[in-house]
């Protein structure tokens, strides 16, 4: 789109001949100074991953990566660039965020989901882990999932809009935690690409709303849940012992595995951490399916998905067993899988210690071959104080977040296997950073696809204490990028990241392909031409067909009565990238954006009297304070 077209954009609705030339120059001016004359990026090249890291994007170059991080208990998910750590997004999931109108606008709170009076269910969230879609082992773009503790749900983000575009409620599921996509068919060597979530219950639950049930945590349970990545319909659960925290799947689809604390089905902390070991729980998939379809299931309180028995008493025999519980030491968090498929690493968090479990023994346990699940660890090293997450850079070496050291932690899995084995020699810790302070989460460039490339580690730190500025009791988090192409850990920078991001990806740019514009056709509403622009009225229900073009809407005054249900459908019109315009109405609480191209819609009772400025929210153009009109709402 060059300055000439732009300019011409920029003269409709300015109907004034003397003034044309000022109003050119004008316009052009705001154009160029809000950046839309320049140059528009719509295809990115791929990262160099052999180029050496750097901690600078110098102004006009692009980040090497996308960092999806969750935004914790805010209910969003935030996209950063990496390395500058500058935020380039912040995507509305489970919250309501009137910079973009997500839960006020009619589209958004369908997805959010609602209460049968039309309001929204939910309006927080608490998110703690995103994860991507898989083809072939590594990220396509596709799809993004996030889910919510806080209500028991997990959302999509499609790929293309970064936009969230579906949010299912798992059934029976209080503090639903860890999700990880499956990265191909357990069965079917023909899908080579996700098609399944897996989620983790954490809070175990009884499964009915009144009786003695409600208030004995001995009868209490927690469920595994499997979502369709494309309909997001629960496909089936399984009932398990213990409460389960993070997930991590297989490469052959074969398996999802999840560390579990409180085995003890304690309900306050002292209780929650009696036993010596709890367990990492890992499950068989293709078995788990194949006894939903020979009908071996049941149903719990009002839900019809399918269950499964999960629990360790019904699954003693590994060769019909459909899970697998390995002991892993007191209260373990976190769980990853190597980059080449052969390790689930389970951090200790109560221990110093984080375990180290075959896949290919775990199949062997399946089959019968092994009789004790704890034949399938082959590595336990020490490696520091309140180990939680590990991060991988594909050269067999493991990053570790530990808690109460406030460190990263490299180490070897190859020569903590050797370790295991009885090798004293064997140097399984290479190197420690110190980071600030606290890290939760810790994750690499790439480093849970097969493309994993060793070039940068985030740490997530929980508590920022003297890094920044001081601005009051409530903190900023850090998030620290260290540079893990060499031999040493090195400190690259400090960003501030606002409260509180858990886990996150670090996906190479290339593999986000994202649309800037919308398609007009994907609104069944969406009002094509200004000529479309029009009332309808039936009874006291009321449309107003509304389009936007800067700077001006296609009708500047409308009319109607007090006591009708308004509703407002906005097209904009504008086919240029990064021309957004809003729609706010004075007193009516109403405010949301269009993309270009986009159509949405809000409804609200006219409930006051008298003339209301509308007038666009989203800076467009030169005049964008003249971007407005009259809502005169009859008494
Ligand atoms: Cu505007």
């Amino acid at each position: 789109m060059s300055t000439n077209e732009l300019g011409s954009k920029a003269d409709l609705g300015v109907p004034i001949p003397g003034r044309r030339r000022f109003l050119n120059t004008a316009a052009l001016a705001g154009i160029a100074g809000s950046g839309l004359g320049a140059t528009v990026v719509t295809a990115r090249a791929a990262t160099n991953v052999n180029a050496p890291v750097k901690s600078e994007v110098k102004p006009g170059e692009l980040d090497d990566y996308y960092l999806f991080a969750s935004g914790g208990h805010s209910g969003e998910v935030r996209v950063y660039g990496v390395p500058s750590g500058r935020t380039i997004k912040r995507i509305p999931v489970f919250n309501v965020d009137p910079m973009v109108g997500w839960g006020i606008t009619n589209e958004s709170k369908k997805i959010m989901g609602l209460k049968p009076d039309g309001s929204l269910k939910y309006m927080t969230g608490d998110t703690h882990h995103v994860h991507g879609s898989y083809t072939d082992g590594t990220y396509d773009g596709k799809y993004f999932w996030v889910n919510d503790k806080l209500n028991g749900r997990l959302a999509r983000i499609r790929g293309d809009y970064l936009e969230c575009d579906q949010i299912t409620e798992v059934p029976n599921v209080q503090g639903f935690h860890g999700l990880f996509p499956d990265k191909r068919d357990p069965v079917d060597p023909k899908i080579n690409h996700t098609t399944r979530v897996f989620c983790g219950g954490e809070f175990h639950v009884p499964f009915t709303a009144a009786g003695p049930d409600v208030k004995d945590p001995k009868k209490y349970a927690c469920l595994f849940t499997c979502i369709d990545a494309e309909t997001m319909q629960v496909r089936w659960q399984v009932k398990v012992d213990g409460n389960m925290d993070l997930c991590a799947t297989s490469y052959d689809g074969k398996y999802a595995a999840l560390n579990q604390y409180n085995t003890e089905n304690g309900v306050v902390y002292q209780d929650m951490m009696e036993a010596e070991r709890d367990a990492c729980v890992v499950f068989d998939i293709a078995r788990i399916e194949a006894a939903i379809k020979a009908g071996k299931s049941f149903t719990l309180g009002d839900s019809k998905v399918p269950v499964v028995d999960g629990t360790k008493a019904a699954n003693k025999d590994p060769r019909t067993a459909l899970t697998l519980y390995v002991p892993v030491p007191k209260n373990p968090h976190g769980v990853n899988m190597s980059p080449d498929g052969k390790y689930y690493v389970c951090s200790g968090k109560l221990s110093p210690t984080a375990t180290v479990i075959s896949h290919e023994l775990v199949q062997k346990w399946f089959k019968g071959e092994l009789k004790d699940p704890r034949d399938t660890v082959v590595a336990e090293p020490e490696i520091g104080l309140g180990p939680l997450h590990t991060g991988f850079d594909g050269r067999g070496n493991c990053y570790t977040s530990l808690f109460l050291d406030s460190q990263i932690v490299k180490w070897n899995l190859d020569k903590a296997i050797a370790q295991y084995k009885g090798d004293k020699a064997a140097q399984v810790v290479l190197d420690r950073i110190d980071v600030h302070y606290q890290p939760g989460h810790t994750y690499c460039s790439m480093g849970e696809t097969k493309e994993a490339d060793g070039r940068y580690l985030n740490s997530g730190n929980k508590f920022s204490k003297d890094r920044f500025l001081p601005v009051g009791p409530l903190h900023v988090e850090t998030e620290q990028l260290i540079d893990i192409s060499g031999d040493k850990m090195r400190l690259l920078q400090d960003h501030t990241a606002y409260c509180e991001p858990h886990d996150g990806i670090i996906v190479r740019r290339d593999k986000v392909r994202t649309k800037q514009i919308c398609e007009l056709s994907d609104h069944p509403l969406a009002v094509k031409s200004p000529n479309d622009s029009r009332i309808d009225r039936k009874g006291n229900k009321v449309t107003v067909y509304l389009t936007a073009i800067a700077p001006t809407y296609s009708k500047t005054e409308f009319t109607v009565k007090r006591g009708d249900e308004v509703t407002i459908v906005l097209t904009n019109l504008d086919k240029v990238e990064d021309l957004t315009h809003g729609f706010g109405i004075q007193k009516y609480n109403v405010n949301f954006i269009v993309n270009p191209q986009q159509t949405a819609s809000v409804t609200f009772k006219a409930e006051h009297a008298g003339m209301f400025w509308y007038y666009c929210t989203h800076f467009c153009h030169a005049l964008h304070l003249e971007m407005r009109g009259r809502m005169i709402v009859e008494a």
